[in-house]
């Protein structure tokens, strides 16, 4: 009698673990943006709240710089032709972002 409910409560927190266990540790999570042949890539990234976005100088000797414009902000990097900048992105809002030095060289980060 009852044979099945084991099997059935093994099943309930495979469920359980599959619907509710993932969600809250798969929000926030990290993700990459490349400057290379005077662009970022991607232009607009889109995130949850609370990721980390690394920006990675990949373009040789050619300096860039990341500038935050606008509303909301986040702290950039000063130019430079190698390295990395990580941006914790904990509010929501699009981040809109250029190089100074290179006209037209602009990306956003959407915090959804
Ligand atoms: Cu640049």
């Amino acid at each position: 009698m009852y044979r099945w409910l084991p099997r059935l409560l093994v099943a309930s927190v495979v469920l359980a673990a599959l619907f509710v266990g993932p969600v809250p540790l798969s929000s926030a999570s990290s993700k990459t943006v490349v400057l290379k042949n005077v662009a970022f890539s991607p232009r607009t990234l889109t995130v949850s709240r609370g990721s980390k976005v690394t920006f990675l100088w990949r373009d040789g000797i050619t300096e860039h710089n990341v500038t935050s414009r606008g509303t909301p902000r986040f702290k950039g990097s000063g130019s430079k032709a190698h390295g990395k900048l990580v941006v914790h992105f904990r509010k929501y809002g699009t981040y809109r972002y250029e190089c100074t030095l290179h006209f037209g060289m602009t990306g956003r980060v959407k915090v959804r």
